[in-house]
């Protein structure tokens, strides 16, 4: 160990893990974007509250900037070290700590699982209802610093509706217990759900204590088939006032033709332009019996062309990999993406606008949406041409970029509906936040890490 910041961060902490071998530099300097070339300093595991604290300590002595890592399967370079930083990876902290009864919580330390917790919360007949297609690789940490959505926002909210207490070792090394897994709690300003979506630039989750619910009641899986885009709210709207949705998210035809290429099952013959994958609540027969209903419905409205319905979990699973596949299924490309959203009644303006801009700005390159249309969340993933270089090409999404947040400003959205703003997106935070709110920002983290040295350069410049 040839850094001497790093041997007497090793003096000090005979226990810490450390490690320095570039293959392990490599895994643990980046997150899915693979847009930036990872070279941090060193990868710390710490495996206990103390150590977290003593590796901020020394960082503020030290001028060294960490960069706090969950499972890094971020899409906007949140957890991306390129820049000789620490990287503190929560990995060894996924013990379950605490099941309250009572309470129904769930304590965990902030590097287990997504799907770890689900799978912990079944075992005691609850749920932790918070859900998407990374669960067995992200982390509890990392979903509660991009305060992360899924695919069950539309009836559960995001991750900051199921944080009821936070463990958080802020910048100067103090470690902070937010909330104390109170329900009610008047008592100032709310530190908790600050931490939530900050990204790692004011402290670092440690631990959660996480709010469990009942589990969802039996349902059932369809895939629609769409004419145009206008049909998508008219059918959101109708099944919304008919059934009880647990999901309502839709793609395209391009996004289907990549994750059907990549091993997924078709399961409607012909070609429309748009899909969705619906869950609902189906208790009995006469729930069932009102979704054919409201799918009879949509059929004579004209809003759907064709529909099935899932009749077994295989069914239902291969259903929900048509959507949930997508990601995986582009992954090859190295997609620029975009997660914007719009209130859902701005949704159907919103969309002609970003159709009109999409089809101008990008008229030989591939671009495929899908997303989380009930809750006004879209994901738009560019995919490069062969023949285009990548400077080339990050600097025409970047162009793109700029137009979009132009168009989200005027339609009351956000650049970021869910993954964050890390680095990527960084450029475009005034196009949602105002100049004021961006001062407030940077004065609140100058409070909780007067140095800077936790994921500088991340959400915003770090000047
Ligand atoms: C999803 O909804 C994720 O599947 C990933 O948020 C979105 O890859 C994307 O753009
Ligand atoms: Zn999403």
């Amino acid at each position: 160990m040839t850094d001497v910041r790093l041997a007497e961060l090793a003096r000090c902490l005979p226990e810490l893990r450390l490690l320095v071998a570039p293959g392990d530099l490599e895994h643990y300097g980046r997150d899915w974007t693979r847009r930036w070339t990872p070279a941090p300093l060193a990868i710390a595991l710490p495996s206990t509250i103390e150590e977290v604290q003593a590796i901020v300590r020394w960082a503020n002595e030290k001028s060294v900037a960490i960069v706090p890592s969950g499972g890094r399967t971020g899409l906007s370079g949140g957890a991306v070290a390129a820049k000789g930083e620490l990287v503190l990876s929560l990995e060894r902290m996924n013990r379950v700590l605490d099941f309250n009864a009572v309470d129904r919580t769930l304590s965990v330390q902030a590097g287990i699982t997504l799907q770890a917790v689900h799978e912990v919360a079944r075992g005691y007949e609850l749920a932790y209802p918070v859900d998407f297609a990374a669960r067995g690789s992200c982390s509890i940490g990392g979903n509660i610093a991009t305060n992360a959505g899924g695919i069950r926002v539309i009836r559960y909210g995001n991750t900051r509706e199921w944080v009821a207490g936070l463990k958080v070792v802020a910048g100067n090394g103090e470690l902070l217990d937010l909330n104390r897994g109170l329900i009610k709690n008047s008592s100032g300003y709310d530190f908790r759900q600050l931490m939530i979506g900050s990204e790692g630039t004011l402290g670092i989750v440690v631990e959660a204590t996480l709010k469990l619910t009942d589990p969802p009641l039996p349902s059932q899986v369809m895939l629609l088939a769409l004419p145009d885009m206008e049909a998508l709210m008219q059918v959101f709207e109708l099944f919304r006032a008919r059934l009880s949705l647990q999901a309502f998210e839709f793609f395209t035809d391009k996004a289907l033709a990549h994750v059907v290429e990549h091993g997924a099952q078709r399961a409607i013959d012909g070609d429309y332009p748009y899909y969705v994958v619906t869950e609902f609540d189906a208790v009995d027969e006469q729930a069932q019996q009102g979704a054919l209903v409201a799918f009879e419905q949509a059929l004579e409205q004209g809003w759907v062309c064709d529909g099935v319905i899932a009749q077994s979990e295989a069914q239902s699973a291969a259903l929900w990999r048509l959507r949930e596949g997508i990601t995986e299924s582009l992954a090859p490309w190295r997609p620029y993406k975009n997660d914007v959203s719009v209130r859902v009644s701005a949704v159907p303006a919103f969309l002609q606008d970003m159709q009109a801009l999409l089809a101008r700005e990008y008229p030989q390159i591939e671009v495929v949406w899908f997303g989380h249309i009930g809750d006004g969340n879209l994901h738009i993933n560019v995919l490069r041409p062969d023949e285009q270089s990548e400077e080339g090409f990050i600097a025409q999404c970047e162009h793109v970029t700029r137009l979009l947040s132009d168009t989200l400003r005027r339609h009351g959205g956000s650049i970021s509906a869910e993954h964050g703003i890390g680095l990527v997106k960084r450029a475009y935070l005034e196009g949602t936040r105002s100049a004021a709110e961006i001062l407030l920002m940077r004065g609140v983290r100058q409070v909780f890490d007067p140095n800077r040295i936790l994921n500088p350069g991340k959400l915003f410049a770090d000047i």
